[in-house]
């Protein structure tokens, strides 16, 4: 075993670079070319792997310590007596370098002549880094880009740092877009050298290729290790980080990457701001469990406050392979889906829904429906019990007037219209035609309108207008099935009644059980408007309305 002293390889024309992170601890085995600390200068962050593998045995620096080429980093006690002992005979050797970041202030085009005619930018000399991943671009055709001014973010896994551009003029065309991966010498842009200014001879950038061709064909290490810097030094282009960019290291941009993090939405609680890790794992718990939500996710809201998982803070819709547990087929959803879709939704989250439930003895009601129906056999229309709720409701609309408004900022709107939605079950999906002045009508006429706008629902005919105007909604599920359910209110109403199957049931009527014909009732009703307790009168008058129809009259 041997101790090996790691030093900060050449890293190009950094002088004297803060360490940020130290990444490894004082028993920590490491292996070669793992990171153990970055560094960060004005230019750029970096990380300094190791040039050998073993067990850390003392550290030399941390947090907040300048280092330059040379320093030491650590002391391992190398793994296997002459295994790598790459006892740091200088920097420049200690190949495993770290992702070093042509950094030398440009001597800078300035006496550059005046130039017109296009001029091509490459990516200059950046080290050894192959395929790095272009994650931002900076610039748009049209824009008039100054020399110096960064034009692309390029990103190693271990480094991060921004590509100027050597000339000034006018961008003409952008050969790069988020997401390629470029490499030394590749068109990034093409300007239109501004006259007069300082445009970037071509020279310029066939100085800043040739040295890349050079190091490129330099005996590399380590194919994936990032060279050292020597090759950094002589460029004539400044590979700058970005003033936008927010503070972090690598490491911490890609882990901020892997999560969807956006790293400018972060507040960094490092030395100057910077992005910690605990940083992206704090952000990202506050946005799972709805304390804080990302920029996109809230412009991605709906107009008027709805909001999408993201935007409520909640974690992704979960993503299933179905086809890993068994065949499926996939269908679109209809129109009529999509679009009540997004109402239902958007009203379910929007508005705090409390549902009261309760039972009209509908008996008598029942009995006079059915003799109605035969007497009126002939003429074609048939009365069902939605009839006689929709004017039930009507009756408690009048005495309960706040169910028959909406809600308009810190306004309700009353409403002296009587206009009764009904939700239709169509092949495509559900619709609420709405039955208008519901007040001037009688039953006969209200069955004859509801059977019409079904049938036209159904048909896929309903115009827009049958749909508008509603005050107040009746979800019936009665000819089907079921106790009772829970409604969502039709916005901006501010209430919807479910009804579900009506049934015999025994009633105590003081001395005995009867059968009673018993229907239920759901009144779903927003409650930033209606009270716990009005809802419960609203629903018990309209049971009493059907258990005796005589009271409308009252
Ligand atoms: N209890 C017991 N039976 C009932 C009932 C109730 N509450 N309401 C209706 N029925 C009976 C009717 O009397 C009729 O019986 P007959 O065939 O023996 O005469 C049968 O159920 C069918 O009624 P209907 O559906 O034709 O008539 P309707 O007036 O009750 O409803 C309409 C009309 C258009 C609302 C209805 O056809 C419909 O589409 N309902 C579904 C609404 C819906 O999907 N709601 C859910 C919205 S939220 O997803």
């Amino acid at each position: 075993m041997a101790a090996v002293e790691v030093k900060v390889p050449d890293i190009g024309d950094f002088d004297e670079v803060a360490v940020i992170e130290v990444l490894v601890k004082v028993g920590d085995t490491v292996k070669a070319e793992q990171s153990l600390i970055t560094v960060e200068s004005d230019k750029a962050s970096m990380e300094i792997p190791s040039s050998t593998a073993g067990v850390v045995k003392e550290l030399k620096v941390e947090v907040g310590s300048k280092v330059k080429e040379g320093s030491v980093v650590l002391v391992l006690e190398a793994e296997g007596a002459g295994a790598a002992a790459a006892p740091a005979p200088a920097p420049a050797a200690a190949p495993a370098a770290a992702a070093p970041v042509a950094a030398a202030p440009a001597p800078a085009p300035a006496a550059a002549a005046a130039a017109s005619g296009p001029v091509e930018i490459k990516v200059p000399d950046i080290g050894d880094f192959k395929d790095v991943a272009v994650i931002e671009v900076l610039v748009k055709v049209g824009d008039s880009i100054k020399t110096e001014q960064s034009l692309i973010t390029v990103e190693s896994d271990k480094a991060s740092m921004e590509i100027p551009s050597s000339a000034a003029g006018v961008l003409k065309e952008l050969k790069v877009k988020v997401g390629d991966t470029v490499n030394i010498g590749d068109l990034i842009a093409v300007l239109e050298g501004a006259a007069g200014a300082a445009a970037a001879p071509a020279p310029a950038q066939a100085a800043a290729a040739a040295p890349a061709t050079a190091a490129a064909s330099a005996p590399a290490p380590a194919a994936a290790a990032p060279a050292p810097a020597a090759a950094a030094p002589a460029h004539n282009t400044t590979v700058a980080p970005s003033a936008s960019l927010p503070h972090a290291s690598p490491s911490v941009r890609k882990f901020a990457r892997e999560l969807g993090v956006p790293l400018e939405e972060v507040k960094g609680s490092g030395p100057k701001g910077r992005i910690t890790q605990e940083d992206i794992q704090s952000f990202t718990k506050a946005v799972m469990s709805g304390q804080a939500s990302t920029k996109a996710s809230a412009a991605k809201a709906p107009a008027g406050g709805g909001a999408d998982g993201a935007a409520l803070g909640l974690i992704p819709w979960p993503k299933v392979d179905f086809t890993k547990f068994g065949t499926v087929e996939r269908k679109d959803l209809s129109r009529i889906k999509k679009l009540s879709g997004a109402n239902l939704h958007r009203n379910w989250v929007m508005i705090p829904h409390v549902t009261n439930n309760d039972e009209a003895d509908i008996t008598e009601l029942e009995a006079f429906r059915v003799s109605t129906n035969k007497e009126n056999e002939k003429s074609g229309v048939k009365v069902t019990m939605l009839a006689f709720v929709i004017k039930a409701v009507v009756a408690a609309l009048k005495k309960f007037p706040e169910f028959n408004t909406s809600l308009d900022g810190d306004q309700l709107v009353y409403k002296q219209y009587y206009n009764i939605g009904f939700a239709a079950d169509t092949p495509n999906g559900l619709v609420v035609p709405v039955l208008k002045d519901a007040d001037k009508k009688g039953i006969l006429q209200i069955s004859a309108e509801m059977g019409e706008l079904a049938k036209k629902a159904r048909d896929g005919k309903l115009g827009s207008a049958d749909m508008q105007g509603g005050c107040f909604s009746i979800s019936s599920l009665g000819g089907i099935g079921g106790t009772h359910f829970t409604p969502i209110i039709n916005a901006p109403e501010v209430a919807i009644l479910g009804l579900s199957k009506s049934a015999m049931k025994p009633v105590w009527d003081g001395k005995q059980f009867v059968p009673r014909l018993t229907l239920p009732m759901s009144l779903s009703y927003d409650h930033r408007v209606i009270d716990g307790a009005l809802a419960a009168r609203f629903n018990a008058y309209l049971g009493q309305v059907l258990a005796d129809y005589r009271r409308i009259l009252l």
